[in-house]
């Protein structure tokens, strides 16, 4: 194509052709480039029509869009980068409304459809998020399994979706669920990279932080909030909700084990509380008794989120509101409910009128609602949560976005007939660790130890018994260690043995213990694969947290190109015979792109695959993997 350029190039005809002549065209250049851009399209949609020929591949409406007002209102982001966090603070201490923070952009979608809802996506309905929620105290779009999901699954940048969605909602407080010392990831990291995520987080635009520890240890939470505290954003410590208040019998999770911890968390400068009821355990009326008994406790606004698995926690969010709460975790209806967050139209509308009214406009509601009804039908393919409430979460504890994960990753080991056995051993071992916080990490160590079991026919007993012979996955060797932190009540002895091997835990902080990341020394082995692409500080923690991931979508990116604006029923299931579809490839610049059909099988093992790019036939061929 090069040569091409060159021939057709009026310069040339014109007989203007020297030795310089290619020096000084760079526009052969992008014109080799764009064409070679529209070729990683192509083959990118042609691997997938030929890694899955007989796929029904349905055809979607445009989704339905809020019609605009043109008008967005200042919301609590602007008085926050006035006045900052403090003002907040005294703000929602001040008002009566019950605030709404909206979570369709993190963990509905985390909870509901395995965390896959694309930047795209939302890009496109951020004017309306900003227009009609400009009156709701955050949005919490980032952060939890989003950050690896998002470059493992969807090859696209999470920092990239922080840095649209912020151009496009400015009036909106962001949030994001951050792990304390496990950061977005599963294991415990570097004090210096904790504090480097945060500050890069905050610069990208995060403006609340929610902050937990996994076993509800305060010290794995110390370095992240006192960063979170430098950089002058809202610093939301949590307490991970577990067991259940109201039964006597528990007597480890009691309303003064949630009390003292608030105030210690209080104590270490937290803007705002929040209670983390991650498996929605707390029911409405131990809602009321645990918001009471803060409210006379601690003096900071209190941030309630819950998971509706139970079909409970409107009901659990109106005892709260009663008692006082100051903010409830909501998703639009249409992302709402079961595993995810309770519905915001539905707490609205019932608050409409009443002392607590949230002042959001269920008309207006109505229309996010409408967009992402529309948009979850491109995600079917991963919408295979529960079909209906279930109160087995009492006995089980598993969170949210666990459960809905946990069928598939028990069917993919070829247990999937030994489901209800493996949820009984999830409980069984929660109760064998002396019953802990179970919340990521955590919750997927007790999983991971759950499957193991039921894998190789143990029981409590046996599995001390047996112990010395079996190799113990990594998650739980890491959780006996200490590496994910203290448990409250401490290891059972004889399995941590059994587990460790002869291997001394710690029992302080790992950070203390982890050697600090020399970013340098980072770039330098980043070269390898990043050519001569800037390795910004951005990709150095993405790396650092996730090398063999972020490694691979640089990779991806080389070889399809940036399809984050491609339509996500393409991106995930390709195109239907005789479809046309254009995609955006930058701006300005869109393809489009019709799908005519497999051709023959080539020597080599590759597959040539049919289109028509802008009007012209083209044919690419790609691996035939079947
Ligand atoms: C996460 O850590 O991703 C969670 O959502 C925990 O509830
Ligand atoms: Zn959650």
């Amino acid at each position: 194509p090069f040569v091409t350029n060159i021939l057709t190039h009026p310069a040339f005809h014109a007989g203007a052709c020297h030795t310089k002549f290619i020096d000084e065209t760079p526009e052969l250049f992008e014109i080799v480039d764009s064409r070679d851009r529209a070729t990683k399209v192509l083959r990118y949609i042609a691997q997938i029509q030929v890694d899955n020929p007989s796929a029904e591949r349905k055809q979607y409406d445009i989704p339905r869009f809020p019609p605009l007002t043109g008008n967005r209102p200042d919301g609590l982001k602007q008085l926050l980068d006035a006045r900052g966090p403090e003002a907040v603070r005294d703000w929602v201490l001040g008002q009566k409304k019950l605030l709404v923070t909206d979570t369709t952009m993190r963990d509905a979608h985390q909870s509901l459809l395995s965390t896959r809802v694309r930047t795209r996506d939302m890009k496109k309905i951020a004017d309306g998020t900003a227009e009609i929620l400009s009156d709701c105290f955050s949005l919490e779009m980032w952060g939890g399994a989003t950050f690896d999901v998002a470059y493992r699954f969807l090859h696209e940048s999470p920092w990239e979706r922080l840095d649209i969605l912020r151009k496009k909602i400015p009036n909106i407080p962001f949030q994001m669920l951050l792990r304390g010392a496990n950061a977005v990831g599963y294991t415990n990291y570097p004090d210096n990279l904790i504090r480097e995520f945060v500050k890069e987080a905050a610069r990208s635009g995060i403006d609340v932080f929610r902050i937990f520890d996994s076993l509800n240890w305060v010290p794995g939470m110390e370095v992240a909030m006192e960063e979170v505290l430098k950089e002058n954003k809202l610093c939301e410590a949590t307490i991970c909700y577990t067991g259940d208040i109201l039964d006597e019998k528990r007597d480890k999770y009691t309303l003064e084990y949630y009390v003292n911890l608030a105030k210690e968390l209080e104590r270490r400068g937290a803007h705002l509380l929040c209670i983390k009821d991650m498996s929605g355990l707390l029911k409405p009326y131990a809602a009321r008794k645990l918001v009471t008994a803060l409210k006379n406790e601690i003096g900071l606004p209190i941030h309630l989120h819950t998971h509706d698995t139970t079909a409970n926690q409107v009901a659990t969010y109106l005892m709260a509101a009663e008692a006082g709460v100051d903010i409830v975790d909501c998703a639009i209806a249409s992302m709402s409910s079961l595993t995810s967050q309770p519905s915001m139209n539905a707490v609205v509308a019932a608050l409409q009128g009443q002392e607590r009214d949230t002042g959001l406009d269920l008309q207006r509601l109505q229309k996010l609602d409408d967009y992402w009804a529309d948009v979850r039908l491109r995600y079917e393919s991963f919408d295979h949560g529960l079909g209906s409430p279930t109160t087995d979460i009492y006995r089980y504890e598993i969170p949210g976005g666990q459960y809905t994960n946990l069928y598939p990753q028990v069917v993919s080991l070829g247990l999937g007939h030994r489901f209800d056995e493996v949820k009984e051993m999830y409980k069984t071992v929660n109760d064998m660790l002396g019953d802990i916080v179970k919340v990521t990490p955590s919750s997927k160590m007790v999983g991971d130890l759950a499957i193991f079991m039921v894998q190789n026919e143990l029981t409590p007993q046996t599995i001390v018994e047996r112990g010395e012979a079996l190799t113990f996955p990594d998650s739980v060797v890491s959780y006996f260690k200490g590496m994910m932190g203290q448990p409250a009540w401490g290891f059972p002895e004889d399995l941590q043995k059994v587990v460790l091997k002869g291997e001394a835990p710690i029992t302080c902080r790992p950070g203390e213990l982890l050697p600090s990341v020399d970013f340098d020394a980072v770039r330098e082995e980043m070269r390898a694969f990043m050519g001569s692409d800037e390795i910004n500080m951005r990709a150095t923690l993405s790396y650092c947290l996730y090398p063999k991931v972020y490694e691979e979508y640089r990779e991806h990116r080389k070889e399809y190109g940036y399809i984050t604006r491609m339509g996500s029923h393409v991106f995930f299931n390709g195109m239907a015979l005789g479809e046309t579809n254009k995609i955006n490839i930058e701006d300005g610049k869109t393809l489009v792109i019709k799908y005519l059909g497999l051709g023959d099988l080539n020597d080599d093992g590759t597959r040539n695959v049919m289109f028509e790019l802008n009007g012209q036939r083209r044919e690419v061929s790609v691996p035939d993997r079947n």
